[in-house]
């Protein structure tokens, strides 16, 4: 189709935009790092949002290359910024990973070689993955997230409670946080029962040896329960929305 010509060419060349949206520690208002997040300018239609592209990458099997922009994109911005003094070496970059990306031997290679070309410390790019890519991996996706790990990156894992995951499961994967599912939190300030059921979330994520980060943060009630639970880091759109990656440096000097 056209679309798919179209974003063949905006990987290749120019349309594809990160925007990065800030994670908060939430005790001190600290922006502890960003999510890489990606848009499409489309030269006619405009700017879409991935939720309408990614499918159709995955589909016309340009997730790879897609993945691959986005990764030497995010860390090449990290490193602009390192080196510009913007954000200090406690500073990440979290991106968003492709099923297909796991399942490549070719990925842990090209992150290899990123962290390589630019200096990054590995320990400032988290890789975010869904629980259904890994829960549903075969023993492939487990040796790749070893490698990956292996490599020094943190592993995230996204949307954590809309999936499957079970219990047991959550302790043995070579994982370092989990990214709490906002449908977990949208309930905090008007259902009474929703606190304990947070609570109960970071009690599990934690005896699993791991940290949550909640996302969808929406209002001030939801950050002050998430902060009176003892919650370290949260993301949404109370503490900011994805911005270009132009506006960064601002927001950080703000909280600083
Ligand atoms: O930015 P937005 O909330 O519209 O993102 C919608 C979905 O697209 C989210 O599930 C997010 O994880 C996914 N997404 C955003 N950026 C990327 C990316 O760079 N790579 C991949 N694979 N998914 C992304
Ligand atoms: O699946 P993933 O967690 O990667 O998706 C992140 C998506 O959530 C992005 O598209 C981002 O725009 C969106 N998002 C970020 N903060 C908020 C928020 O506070 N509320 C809602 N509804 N969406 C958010
Ligand atoms: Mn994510
Ligand atoms: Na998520």
């Amino acid at each position: 189709s056209q679309l798919v010509d179209d974003l063949r060419a905006a990987i290749k060349g120019q349309g594809l935009v990160l925007h990065y949206q800030p994670v908060v520690e939430l005790a001190t208002g600290r922006i502890e790092g960003v999510e890489a997040l990606i848009r499409w300018n489309h030269p006619s239609r405009g700017l879409i949002m991935p939720d309408e592209f990614i499918p159709l990458a995955e589909e016309a099997g340009l997730i790879s290359e897609l993945g691959f922009w986005v990764l030497n994109t995010a860390v090449g911005q990290l490193r602009d910024w390192i080196s510009d003094s913007v954000v200090d070496s406690r500073f990440s970059v979290r991106i968003n990973i492709s099923p297909t990306d796991l399942q490549s031997l070719q990925f842990i290679e090209d992150v290899r070689a990123v962290l390589t070309e630019t200096g990054v410390r590995p320990e400032q790019v988290v890789l975010e993955l869904t629980e259904m890519a890994i829960v549903k991996g075969n023993d492939l996706d487990r040796y790749s997230l070893g490698g990956l790990r292996g490599l020094g990156v943190g592993i995230e894992i996204d949307d954590f409670g809309t999936g499957y995951s079970s219990i047991s499961y959550l302790r043995k994967l070579p994982v370092d946080r989990v990214k709490v599912d906002r449908s977990l939190i949208v309930g905090l300030g008007t259902d009474p029962t929703q606190p304990a059921l947070v609570a109960a979330v970071l009690q599990l994520v934690r005896a699993c040896g791991l940290e949550a980060v909640w996302e969808g943060v929406e209002t001030a009630v939801q950050a002050d329960h998430l902060r009176n639970l003892g919650c370290l880091s949260a993301q949404g759109y109370f503490f900011s929305r994805p911005l270009p990656a132009e506006q960064i440096p601002a927001l950080v000097a703000a909280q600083s």
